[in-house]
């Protein structure tokens, strides 16, 4: 039995496309369904629903032999000491799919730059604080980090920091929060983990499974 990791959401709806081009059916709706484990229409395979940041975890400690996750849950996971197991998790394939930008987003009405320029020191909220420190370390720029779970962009507009880096793909919660993007980071998008203890086990069926994802993104 092989075991694919999917979180709910866009990756599962993104996922589901290039299943199918691999020519897998998942057999329920998540959204709709409260299982957790939910086979496909390959008795060898089926897919296990966490969440999103909890995908390398599951690949890492053997829980699932596969899964996808985004480039931004893999790097703040490999940065993370606690994960600290040491195991490191083959990553294979850029699948492309639930693409978005890490970026530095500031209130309508501050001056990023001269705040950059002048050395001073800034607040900054993320979720993402390994990618955050390593971006403004470069720049040489001071920052303070608050960390956060979510709702990045309200951090800004009640004054709790100067700056957010979060993910941006349409733009439009920026927007609507009254907030510009000042500066790109990255491009994120969704990598296929493998467990490499599980790829040495089931070298045929996994690498099967990989060359088939790869033919899907080639497709799209
Ligand atoms: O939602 P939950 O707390 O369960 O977990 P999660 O937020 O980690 O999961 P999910 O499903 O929301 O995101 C999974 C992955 O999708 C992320 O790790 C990213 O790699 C990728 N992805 C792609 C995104 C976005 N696009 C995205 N737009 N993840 C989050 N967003 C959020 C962003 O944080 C911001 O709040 O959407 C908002 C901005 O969207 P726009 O379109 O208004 O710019
Ligand atoms: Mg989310």
């Amino acid at each position: 039995m092989i075991t694919l990791a999917l979180s709910k959401g866009r990756i599962f709806d993104d996922s589901l496309p290039l299943l199918r081009a691999a020519g897998i059916e998942v057999l329920e709706d998540p959204e709709k369904s409260r299982k957790l484990i939910i086979g496909t229409s390959r008795p060898d395979l089926r897919v296990v629903l966490v969440r999103a940041t909890d995908v390398p975890t599951y690949v890492e400690h053997g829980g699932a032999d596969l899964g996808v996750a985004g480039l931004d849950v893999l790097l703040e996971h490999a940065a993370d000491a606690s994960a600290g197991s040491g195991v490191a998790l083959y990553r294979p394939l850029d699948l492309k799919i639930a693409r978005c930008r890490l970026s530095v987003a500031v209130r309508e009405d501050f001056d990023y730059e001269s705040a950059v320029r002048q050395g001073s020191r800034i607040r900054v909220a993320t979720k993402y604080t390994h990618c955050a420190r390593q971006h403004f370390a470069a720049k040489g720029v001071h920052v303070d980090l608050i960390k956060l779970y979510g709702s990045m962009e309200l951090a800004p507009l009640t004054g709790l920091a100067d700056a957010i880096v979060d993910l941006v793909s349409t733009g439009s919660t920026l927007k609507a929060n009254h907030l510009l993007e000042v500066e790109r980071i990255m491009d994120i998008s969704s990598r296929l983990v493998v467990n490499p203890a599980a790829l040495k086990l089931q070298r045929e069926p996994i690498r099967a499974l990989i060359d088939a994802f790869e033919a899907a993104v080639n497709k799209a």
